[in-house]
């Protein structure tokens, strides 16, 4: 039983988000500038598109839509990310998946702390792909023990912190005080440093094992590289980005449009390059760029069949353009994407018939009004009208996608062969519990919204 005083976690996080989301807009003007482009095409979309309007209302995702966003940050030891975890469940968000990107030739493996459960995201959705440096990628074991003596020596969380997660622990719960304190503490682990914790030489040399390994390592802190919001059409965002300044990446990351969108489409802005002070100067001579925009629209999560042909399609286009995407094959990218993608069934009813996504079900009035339905089956419930469904939006990352984003950002320049594998265990053993399933967690809000439709019928 949570106390009485507790503020609730869901809240905490839908507070924590918004003033993580005022503190971006503070660093980062172009990401107010993105967060009004996207406003306006919501509101557009909303207008002209009678049954996303529907669709939306009728899951309640109208009403979280503004709230809408994920960040990301990386994380250079174990120590930080156990802490993490545990600062992140004060706020009601778990470790979901598990997302290597070590294929990609981008020295991390990556987890999404998120709430979980559909009552909980409905207050805040709020997400974090967070990454760990795979230090032992480093093949120059001077530079490898320097990275490492200079992470041992950063403490990334405040000292009330760190107090306030243990008293959440132990009392179960954070009063109203402590959760605003909370929330103010928590927010400087995320904070933007104009200074380096090395010397310029020292960042030169991390840089040039992997501009990614200089961003983790010469720095006080996982400062937040971007914040994400939902967008209800990328395309037209990522038309309109060139008139307000903004230029986007080459491709949209994920599935082509389509009539139902499936899982999750993004694109995103270059770096900022940013002024930075390394420790042998005392003024702001240097630089780095690690802070970029991004957007996004999500569609319906997939069960592992869906998934599975997801991955193939993807796979069979990336097969055939034989390269990285890229400003020169940007459109025959898209048209590859496009053809393969014609496999795939574009109605929700499609979908739901060969069990590709996965749905959630609501009674209709006629359902309501009527008698002796139990013996129906969810079929026969469906076409009768009695129960309708719609998709199950999906709250998770793409690996793919990810690698995409993080290439676009740290330069092609950046890309290195690892001969490793994921190595699942090893993150886990670091973030000190294992990762959920998020294919389990959509089934499960799909078998809740049928049990819950079975107990209101007569
Ligand atoms: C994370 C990149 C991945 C996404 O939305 O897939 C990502 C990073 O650059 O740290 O944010
Ligand atoms: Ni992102």
């Amino acid at each position: 039983m949570s106390h009485p005083n507790f503020v609730s976690p869901d809240l905490i996080r839908q507070r924590f988000s918004k003033a993580m989301s005022d503190m971006y807009r503070e660093e980062v003007p172009l990401y107010g500038a993105l967060m009004e482009l996207v406003e306006q095409t919501n509101r557009h979309v909303l207008d002209s598109d009678p049954q996303i309007a529907r669709q939306l209302n009728s899951t309640g995702e109208i009403e979280r839509l503004d709230l809408e966003r994920h960040g990301a940050i990386r994380v250079g030891t174990a120590g930080e990310l156990a802490t993490l975890a545990r600062l992140f469940a004060v706020m009601g968000m778990q470790p979901v998946g598990y997302y290597d990107l070590t294929p990609a030739g981008v020295p991390v493996h990556s987890t999404a702390f998120r709430a979980v459960h559909e009552a909980s995201l409905q207050v805040s959705p709020f997400r974090v792909f967070t990454s760990l440096l795979r230090l032992e990628l480093i093949e120059d074991p001077a530079l490898r023990a320097f990275a490492q003596s200079v992470l041992d020596q950063r403490q990334i969380f405040t000292p009330t912190a760190l107090a306030l997660i243990e008293r959440a622990e132990t009392e179960g719960g954070l009063t109203e005080q402590e959760a605003r304190d909370f929330v103010e503490q928590a927010l400087e682990t995320f904070r933007w440093h104009h200074s380096a914790t090395v010397t310029a030489e020292q960042y030169q040399k991390l840089s040039a094992q992997h501009r990614l390994i200089a961003d983790v390592v010469a720095f006080k802190g996982p400062h937040i590289n971007h914040l994400t919001p939902r967008t209800l059409d990328i395309d037209i965002v990522q038309a309109q980005m060139p008139a307000h300044g903004i230029t986007p990446k080459a491709v949209i990351e994920g599935p082509p449009r389509r009539q139902c969108l499936i899982l999750l489409r993004q694109t995103s802005f270059k770096a900022l390059d940013e002024p930075i002070a390394f420790t042998d100067q005392a003024e702001t001579r240097g630089s780095h760029s690690a802070r970029f925009g991004e957007i996004e629209q999500r569609g319906a999560a997939l069960t592992p069949k869906g998934r599975a042909l997801y991955d193939r399609l993807l796979n069979a286009a990336r097969d055939e353009l034989n390269d990285f995407p890229n400003e020169a094959n940007a459109a025959r990218y898209n048209a590859l994407m496009t053809q393969h993608f014609g496999e795939f069934p574009d109605t929700y009813d499609g979908m739901r018939r060969e069990e590709l996504a996965y749905f959630r079900y609501f009674v209709t009035d006629k359902g309501l009004a009527a008698d002796e339905l139990k013996s129906l089956t969810l079929d026969d419930l469906l076409s009768g009208g009695y129960l309708r469904v719609e998709p199950l939006v999906y709250e998770d990352f793409l690996p793919v996608s990810a690698a995409g984003i993080f290439q676009s950002n740290l330069g092609d320049a950046a890309q290195v062969n690892y001969g490793v594998h994921s190595n699942r265990q090893a993150f886990e053993q670091a973030l000190g519990r294992s990762t959920i399933d998020e294919l389990g967690l959509y089934a499960e809000t799909q078998r809740r919204s049928i049990e819950a439709c079975f107990a209101a019928l007569k």
